[in-house]
């Protein structure tokens, strides 16, 4: 268990480590959860590896959180929205999830999906939330290969995709269509 560090490199090992900040000068860590199931209990930004396993980073408050969530079934708690805001960098579709407690006014909360300025694909979108219109979480998509969301983009999916659009995909003649997957895969992914 760690607690209460500032400005400190925390390295958890293979079995389920929690990490708990509650006090003032507690911000600033770099924090390497490694394996297991780890829980992360902070109302001040850190900035975190939660790495694999199903991990659990709850935010009480605190600006700067800095999350990447690793492989597993992992779960972002916001228990805090005022004078909060968060950055998850590798957030996996239908594996991950983000959960508000009981005391948070859903109502206050408004998701929507974002398009990175310089593309218009779908895959170079990410999620904001925001709480009474002011930004407090961005999430990026885990888009690596094998990652849940480039399983999303099967082959026949992204073959449709790049036929439906080929001034995106710069095709003529549906050349992508017998590609390698990889390939299609690549210049979906690449933005
Ligand atoms: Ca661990």
């Amino acid at each position: 268990m760690f607690k209460n560090f500032q400005d400190s490199i925390l390295r958890g090992n293979d079995n389920g480590d929690k990490f708990v900040f509650k006090k003032k000068k507690s911000s600033g860590n770099s924090l390497h959860a490694e394996g297991g199931n780890d829980i992360v209990k902070s109302d001040h930004g850190q900035n975190t590896k939660l790495g694999s396993g199903d991990d659990t980073y709850v935010i009480t408050g605190g600006l700067n959180h800095m999350i990447s969530t690793g492989e597993g079934s992992d779960k972002v708690k916001l228990k805090s929205t005022d004078d909060t805001s968060f950055v998850i960098s590798d957030f996996e579709p239908f594996k991950d999830r983000i959960k508000t407690s009981k005391s948070i006014y859903n109502t206050d909360l408004e998701v929507s999906v974002v398009q990175q300025s310089s593309t218009s694909l779908l895959a170079g979108a990410s999620l904001e939330i925001k709480n009474k219109d002011e930004l407090i979480g961005n999430i990026f998509f885990d888009k690596t290969e094998g990652s849940s969301f480039y399983d999303f983009m099967d082959e026949d999916r992204l073959a449709k995709i790049a036929f439906l659009n080929p001034a995106q995909f710069d095709l003529e003649n549906g050349y992508f269509i017998s590609a390698p997957r990889e390939e299609i895969g690549t210049a979906l992914l690449s933005f």
